[in-house]
């Protein structure tokens, strides 16, 4: 019964292990990384012993092998644990953090990599220590009786009765199956999402039938540690409630706009993608950035108008909200009119040259200039409808969020880093400021308690995006503080009221402390 304990406990980590990592980290669920590290490490003789006998279930094998090692493992833990409690226990979890350890010196390991492991570990070992406590032997191995008497006294002075057996046994058994359930769940997901990269790798994109215009020379300044005028993807901030990214495949993809129309569209995706589209520079933030944080970047989205998309279906007059539906049941609600007047409001299918990453809404989400992501940026989009806000709420707003979420007038200092040591002498000062849809048309700084300057601004990609600034500094030692403020294309100064993202966008200026010396 320990033994069956320790597997049962350890059946449960590993399938958490699994779907964890398919969440969290897909190159590093502990199978794979055990498995990976094995390969690597293995001589040749051994692949070659493994490749005849197994052909090209090569690698089925080895993952078959690894869990029956891991099973009889925690066997062995569990009947240590019904000996020495806390033993088998700290041997699950010691086996867990190994794995996590192993997980980092794997090649493409991320930050998280480590997480899976540790935490299957963590959940087996939890888990052995419950059902050894509730196993029908433990009265007498917790009190010490065994322990003196040895392994004989368990079965003879406290021999199990039938219902407590059953009861462990179903316990046990319960534990084993759920672990096997959630490993399944794991390789599902990641099946999921393996399936729709190929066929996002194998999308060739339109090319614009309106390019997003060229950048004007001197958009990007060169000052080191400024991040670039374009957000590379892998590095584009993301926000979501999805728990596991939703795996859409376009062949299954459908748009439906419905609702206060004349008539009602449904678009394919070789529909949307027979259409011209149109390619923009547009900066998305998040509402709950604060001020100074980089929940906040600039990508080149191609896509198609939803202006002319809700042409086709013929919005009623009493419109004045379009809600926006997700794959996986997320809802924005935009004013009608950011997606009818003349900012391009897309519903995108690219991103800096490539399909969306699965991540940023594969394979198809809007992005409307000037509006905060939670009124408008509905990734992997399936539904539009023509609404009012009388009448319909969307996820945030739901939640206490404002109703509109027009994006605030922003500027951050991105050199010096804020707390950063920096050298006496010349040096700069550099930022970002934004705010799409209106456009910036300066930027000022402050150092300590002296005169606000105007820095110089680059020029702008476009009013949607970004503009990047800079000021010369003669750096004297000492601790200063700077802060930052922009002014919009309409002439209105960036506010000094401090207000938290909650509910409708953090303001304030951005100020940095550093120490000259
Ligand atoms: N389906 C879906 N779309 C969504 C969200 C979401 O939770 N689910 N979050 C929104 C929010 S709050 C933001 S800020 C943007 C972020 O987009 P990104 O992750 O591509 O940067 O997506 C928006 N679109
Ligand atoms: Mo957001």
């Amino acid at each position: 019964m320990a033994a069956a304990a320790g597997v049962a406990a350890a059946a449960l980590g590993a399938g958490a292990g699994e779907l964890l990592a398919a969440v969290l980290a897909p190159s590093a669920s502990p199978f794979a990384v055990i498995g990976g590290a094995l390969i690597d490490a293995a001589p040749a003789w051994a692949k070659d012993t493994a490749i005849a006998w197994f052909g090209t279930a090569d690698k089925t094998a080895l993952l078959v092998g690894i869990g029956i090692v891991l099973l009889a493992l925690a066997a062995v833990a569990g009947i240590v644990e019904a000996r020495w409690s806390r033993a088998g226990v700290f041997a699950l979890a010691a086996i867990g953090v190994a794995a996590g350890a192993l997980a980092l010196t794997r090649a493409d390991a991320g930050l998280l990599a480590w997480l899976p492991s540790v935490l299957a570990g963590a959940i087996a070992a939890t888990a052995l220590g419950m059902l050894v406590r509730s196993a029908p032997f433990a009265k007498a191995t917790t009190r010490g009786a065994s322990r003196a008497a040895g392994a004989g006294a368990v079965l003879g002075s406290d021999h199990p009765t039938w219902p407590s057996r059953r009861r462990f046994l179903a316990w046990a058994g319960g534990t084993a199956l759920v672990g096997v359930a959630l490993g399944f769940a794991g390789a599902l997901t990641k099946a999921g999402s393996a399936a729709v990269s190929t066929v996002r790798e194998a999308i060739r994109l339109p090319r614009p039938a309106m390019p997003a215009p060229s950048a004007p020379v001197g958009a990007a300044l060169e000052v080191a540690g400024l991040p670039p005028l374009i957000t590379p993807n892998r590095d584009f901030y993301r926000i979501d409630t999805a728990l596991i990214v939703p795996a859409v495949d376009p062949a299954d993809w459908r748009l439906r706009i419905h609702g206060m129309v004349a008539n009602e569209v449904i678009l394919t995706w070789d529909e949307l993608l027979a259409l011209p589209p149109t390619e923009r520079a547009v900066t998305l933030s998040c509402v709950s950035n604060p001020v100074g944080g980089d929940l906040v970047g600039t990508a080149v989205w191609l896509g198609y108008p939803i202006r002319e998309l809700l042409q086709r279906a013929g919005v009623d007059a009493g419109a004045d909200m379009v809600l926006s539906t997700s794959a996986d049941g997320f809802t924005a609600g935009t004013p009608l009119e950011a997606l009818t007047d003349d900012r391009d409001a897309l519903l995108a299918i690219g991103m800096n040259g490539e399909p969306l990453p699965l991540a940023h809404g594969f394979p198809v989400r809007m992005v409307v200039p000037g509006l905060y992501g939670y009124v408008s940026a509905t990734k992997w989009v399936t539904d539009l409808e023509v609404t009012r806000f009388d009448r319909s709420r969307a996820y945030w707003t739901d939640r206490g969020w404002s109703e509109r979420g027009p994006i605030k007038l922003q500027s951050r200092i991105d050199v010096p880093r804020a707390g950063r040591a920096v050298d006496a002498g010349d040096a700069v000062i550099a930022g970002v400021a934004w705010q799409p849809g209106t456009g910036v048309s300066g930027v000022e700084v402050q150092i300590g308690d002296g005169p606000w300057e105007r820095a110089e601004l680059a020029s702008a990609l476009s009013a949607d995006t970004w503009v990047q600034w800079r000021m010369p500094w003669r750096a004297e030692p000492g601790e200063h503080s700077i802060r930052c403020r922009a002014i919009a294309a309409d002439g209105t100064v960036q506010t000094d009221a401090v207000a938290p993202p909650a509910p409708d966008g953090a303001s304030g200026w951005h100020m940095i402390t550093v120490t000259v010396s």
